[in-house]
C-alpha cells in the first residue's frame, strides 16, 4: 500500500453500521448471521484471508478438534445440521476448515467481511456514543455495536528463545502453519512444545521424517483419542436425532454429549476402579475422561488416574529412559488441558525418533543450523514451534482500546480480565465479548458457548433497540461479584495447582489468575438467561439522545 492511499483512507469518512463484528472464527460468524437476521447492518472484520479462525491459522499437519465433530457443529440451524455430514467422530483441522466454509457460503455471510484487515486501534467516542475503530491498513469504521469474537487461542505466544533469525532452514508455528503443503521427507525436524498441537504434530511428521527429535519441557497427559469413521448408517441416525442430542448436550457441564459420571473415586473398589479404567481407556478420551466425578476436586482421587496413565506410558513405550521421561509429575492430571492423541507414545519406539528433555538440557539459542541446548548442538533442516498461545486475553490486549474517559483496556485488565458474565464490562459500553475471559471459555464446548454468547448479546442489543437505549455496560458492582464468583469457583477446584497457560503461566510477566468459570456450561447458561430475565440485572443503560 502506498502512503498516499493509507492517506486517503485516513481522511475518508469512516463506513458505520449498527455493528461490527471482529473475527470470523464460528463465534464471529453466527453474530453476523444473526445479527443480519433481526435486520441491523454489519460490518465483520477478520485478519485472515477467510472464514475458519482457529482452523484458518492452525493447520498443522494432524490437526484434529478434541470434542467430537457432532458436538463441535452449529446447533442454529436444522438445515445445516442435515444438510452437512461428518465423516469421522473427531473431525480433521481440513474437514472443520470446509465446514466453516460450507456455512459461510451457505449464509452468504463473507458479503459482510472485510477479510486481511486486522482491527488495530478502537476507541469509544463518547460525545457521539460511537465505537471508532482503524485497521491496520488504516481502514476507519464506527458502529453503534462491538462484538469482539476473537477467540482464546488466536494470538501465538511470541518465539522466547533467541537467534530464530538466524535459522537457515525452515521454520514454521503450529498456529500460523503455511497454506502450502510441507515436505518433511528426508529433512531433520526438531519439534519444540508438548501440548496438543505438538503431540498431533510428532506422529503425522515421523511418518515421513528422516529424524525427529521431540524437545518436551513439561510433559503432558495425553488420552488416546480412537478416532472413527462414521458410516453412512450411523450419520443417519445421528441426523433423525439431532434435536434430542442437542437438547442433551445443552444441559450438560461442557455442553457436549459425552459420558459423565457422578461417581467419586474412592465409591468403588481398586479392583473395579481398575477395570473401569481400563475399559474406557480402550474405548478412548471421551469415556475415560467422564469415569468419575470427583477428579478435579479430590487430590487423592486425581492422584490413582494420573498413576494409571503413567502405567499406561510404560507399557507403550519401549524404552524406560524415554517412558520416564514422558510421565507427567508435579501436577494434577487434567489442570492442563488433557491432550488427546492418535499414537503419541507409540511414535517414541520408532528408531528416527528421540526426546530431548528440555528441563535437563534446556534450549538456548535458534543457530544458523538448528538448536542449541545447554548440553549440545542438535543440527534440523525444520524447526516447528508448536509453543503455545497468550491464551484467553492475548487476543483482545493486542488491540489498542480506549473505552469511556481515555480508559485503555491495558489498563482495566492490568492484574487480570475483569467482566460480567465474561460477556459485558463496565467502562466499554456496547462492547461484548464472545467467549471472553470470565465465562467457561475453553472448559466448554466453544461452538455451543458462541451461539449461547451470540444469542444472549443480540437479544440485548434488541432489547436496547426495543426501549430506546443507547449504551449498556456493565456496572463495577457486578463485575466485582462475578470476578468473586468465578474465583471462588476456581479455589475449589486442581485448575489452580498447575503452571498452564490457563492460568497465564506461560507467559512471562502475565498477571496469575484462573480467570474461567469452572461451574459448568448448564449453570453458566441458567446464570446469563436469568440476568437478561430479570431485566439485564447487574447493567446499566443510557437512553438514546434526542435528535430534536
Ligand atoms: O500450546 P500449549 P498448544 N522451550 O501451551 C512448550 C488448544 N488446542 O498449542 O508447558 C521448550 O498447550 C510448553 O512447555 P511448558 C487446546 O486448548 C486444541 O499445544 O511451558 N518448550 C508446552 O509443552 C490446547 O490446550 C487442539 O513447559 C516450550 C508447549 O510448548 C491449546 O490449544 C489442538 C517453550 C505449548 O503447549 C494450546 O495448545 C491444538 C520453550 N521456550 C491446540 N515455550 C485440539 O482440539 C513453550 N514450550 C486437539
Amino acid at each position: 500500500m502506498t502512503s498516499t492511499t493509507a492517506a486517503t483512507r485516513e481522511t475518508q469518512a469512516p463506513q458505520r453500521t449498527d455493528a461490527i463484528v471482529i473475527g470470523a472464527g464460528f463465534g464471529g460468524m453466527y453474530a453476523v448471521h444473526r445479527l443480519r437476521c433481526e435486520g441491523l447492518s454489519v460490518l465483520g472484520l477478520e485478519a485472515g484471508g477467510d472464514v475458519g479462525g482457529t482452523w484458518y491459522w492452525n493447520r498443522y499437519p494432524g490437526a484434529r478438534c478434541d470434542v467430537t465433530s457432532i458436538d463441535y457443529s452449529y446447533a442454529f440451524s436444522e438445515a445445516i445440521e442435515q444438510e452437512w455430514t461428518w465423516s469421522e467422530t473427531f473431525a480433521a483441522g481440513s474437514e472443520i476448515l470446509a465446514y466453516a466454509n460450507f456455512v459461510a457460503d451457505r449464509l452468504d455471510l463473507r458479503s459482510a467481511y472485510r477479510f486481511n484487515s486486522r482491527a488495530q486501534v478502537i476507541a469509544f467516542d463518547e460525545a457521539r456514543q460511537v465505537w471508532t475503530l482503524m485497521t491496520a491498513r488504516g481502514e476507519r469504521f464506527e458502529a453503534d455495536h462491538l462484538i469482539m469474537a476473537t477467540g482464546p487461542l488466536s494470538l501465538p505466544k511470541p518465539i522466547d528463545i533467541p537467534g530464530a533469525e538466524s535459522f537457515r532452514g525452515e521454520l514454521y508455528r503450529s498456529g500460523k502453519w503455511p497454506h502450502h503443503a510441507v515436505d518433511f521427507s528426508g529433512k531433520r525436524v526438531g519439534l519444540v512444545g508438548t501440548g496438543s498441537s505438538g503431540i498431533q504434530i510428532a506422529p503425522v511428521v515421523a511418518e515421513t521424517c528422516q529424524s525427529l527429535s521431540v524437545f518436551q519441557r513439561t510433559p503432558s497427559f495425553t488420552l488416546p483419542m480412537r478416532n472413527r469413521a462414521i458410516s453412512d448408517d450411523f450419520a443417519a441416525q445421528l441426523k433423525a436425532n439431532m434435536s434430542g442430542l442437542r437438547a442433551v448436550a445443552r444441559n450438560t457441564f461442557t455442553g457436549g454429549v459425552r459420558p459423565l459420571s457422578t461417581r467419586p473415586l474412592f465409591s468403588v473398589s481398586a479392583e473395579e476402579r481398575n477395570e473401569l479404567m481400563e475399559d474406557a481407556w480402550n474405548k478412548g478420551a471421551l469415556y475415560f475422561l467422564g469415569l468419575f466425578s470427583d477428579l478435579l476436586t479430590n487430590a487423592a482421587a486425581n492422584e490413582v488416574v494420573a498413576d494409571f496413565v503413567r502405567g499406561k506410558i510404560d507399557q507403550v513405550v519401549d524404552d524406560p529412559v524415554t517412558a520416564g521421561k514422558l510421565k507427567p509429575r508435579g501436577y494434577p492430571i487434567y489442570a492442563r488441558r488433557p491432550c488427546l492423541d492418535t499414537h503419541y507414545y507409540e511414535t517414541f519406539n520408532k528408531p528416527h525418533v528421540s526426546l530431548v528433555d528440555c528441563f535437563e538440557e534446556p534450549i538456548t539459542a535458534i543457530t544458523e543450523t538448528g538448536l542449541r541446548t545447554t548440553q549440545r548442538q542438535i543440527d534440523l533442516d525444520v524447526i516447528i514451534m508448536a509453543t503455545g498461545f497468550d491464551a484467553l486475553t492475548g487476543p483482545m490486549l493486542a488491540i489498542d482500546i480506549t473505552g469511556r474517559d481515555g480508559v485503555k483496556l491495558s489498563d482495566a485488565w492490568r492484574d487480570g480480565p475483569r467482566s460480567y458474565l465474561a460477556l459485558l464490562m463496565d467502562g466499554f459500553p456496547n462492547l461484548f465479548i464472545i467467549g471472553g475471559p470470565n465465562g467457561p471459555s475453553i472448559l466448554a464446548n466453544y461452538i455451543r458457548l458462541d451461539e449461547m454468547n451470540v444469542d444472549w448479546v443480540v437479544d440485548c442489543v434488541l432489547h436496547m433497540r426495543r426501549q430506546g437505549l443507547a449504551t449498556v455496560e456493565a456496572t463495577p458492582e457486578a463485575v466485582a461479584r462475578w470476578g468473586q464468583t468465578v474465583g471462588e469457583i476456581a479455589d475449589r477446584t486442581l485448575y489452580v495447582k498447575a503452571d498452564t497457560w490457563y492460568t497465564g503461566a506461560n507467559i512471562e510477566g502475565k498477571p496469575r489468575g484462573f480467570h474461567v468459570f469452572a461451574g459448568g456450561l448448564n449453570r453458566y447458561a441458567e446464570v446469563c438467561a436469568g440476568v437478561a430475565a430479570a431485566g439485564y440485572e447487574g447493567c446499566s443503560f443510557t437512553a438514546r439522545q434526542s435528535t430534536i
